[in-house]
């Protein structure tokens, strides 16, 4: 499918775009499946450890999660934990390489970046709960969190609504046509942990609310400033982030962890050391390609468990931020 030339030149004005309906149910059920059986893992655990009145079997994907957190913030705390270990990118099945690998997902991308891909771990899996403050994300570029060589590389994020996303439960919102302005000062121990661009020192452009159906996905910038707020509804607002970058961008897709120390040059590493890198498309060498999720996972797992360098950009704690 693609983009059509009216959609990369909007992505290139405005720093992002929605396709509509991109992803069909079948591309996106195996993902929704697996969340759902760790939804159900915890509620069965927590219910027979008697932390939990019912394991609420009869409710659906959009509102299991919710009913546990509402009876009891622990319990539902306690599962939100088994989802969003790793930041949001702990589960490592095989329903996640599909959807990372999906063909319609990776033309769009291929039609910003080029036929030779790479896709990050750091993809982040997001039940924002009902009334659940924690899982609200302050504005900020995602550049903000990658090593400062990179800001002129464009990485994409895919936003992928697993349910329909509304302003109500908690939708994304960006900031259009500032995304050729550079990286924004961001400060650390922002709300909820997350880096954050204060209020006073975002672009003027007004913010638009990004109200999507699941199977629509909205393709960034790295550049791109973009926050969530409060999940007002009474579902949960389930939604997952892809990133992508050419080849020809500082990636680790093919070194070893180990090699990240604080000795190292950091403007000769990957964009985001931390976590591993691993080759979607490469049209020359396509075996290369990470397919299986056994090679998925000890890939991951091996960057995971060697905790590779990353010494990060410096940014100011929100609270030493001096007033302007
Ligand atoms: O899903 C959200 O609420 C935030 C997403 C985000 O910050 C991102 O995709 O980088």
């Amino acid at each position: 499918m693609g983009f059509t030339k009216a959609e990369t030149a909007q992505f290139d004005t405005r720093g992002y775009l929605v396709k509509a309906g991109l992803l069909s149910e079948a591309a996106l059920r195996p993902l929704i499946l697996a969340l759902g059986d760790i939804v159900e893992e915890g509620a069965l655990r927590l219910h027979g450890e008697g932390k939990l009145s019912s394991p609420y079997a009869g409710e659906g994907f959009e509102t299991r999660l919710a009913h546990i957190y509402k009876e009891s913030e622990e319990a539902g705390e306690a599962v939100l934990a088994m989802i969003m270990g790793r930041g949001g990118g702990q589960f490592n099945g095989e329903a996640m390489l599909e959807l990372l690998r999906n063909a319609d997902l990776v033309d769009c991308v291929s039609d910003l970046i080029g036929p030779d891909i790479v896709g990050a771990s750091a993809y982040r899996i997001r039940p924002k709960l009902p009334g659940h403050t924690r899982t609200e994300v302050p504005w900020h570029q995602d550049s903000g969190y990658f090593l400062p060589h990179c800001d002129r590389h464009l990485i994409v994020t895919c936003w992928i609504p697993l349910v329909d996303t509304t302003v109500e439960n908690g939708c994304l919102h960006v900031i259009p046509g500032v995304h050729k302005d550079g990286v924004f000062r961001h400060y650390t121990g922002g709300h909820g942990g997350y880096l954050e661009i204060p209020g006073e020192e975002l672009p003027e452009n007004r913010p638009v609310p990004l109200e999507m159906k699941r199977g629509d996905v909205l393709f960034m910038t790295n550049l791109t400033p973009h926050a969530s707020f409060v999940n007002h509804s009474g579902i949960v607002r389930w939604s997952i982030d892809l990133r992508y970058q050419s080849m020809d961008a500082p990636n680790n897709s093919e070194e070893d962890p180990e090699t990240y120390t604080p000795e190292r040059d950091p403007v000769t590493m990957a964009c985001y050391p931390s976590e591993a890198d691993f080759v979607i498309r490469d049209s020359n060498h396509p075996e290369r390609e990470v397919t299986t999720p056994e090679a998925f996972r000890e890939l991951r797992d091996r960057y995971h468990d060697a905790k590779p360098y990353n010494p990060g950009r410096g940014w100011t704690r929100l609270k030493d931020r001096k007033p302007s």
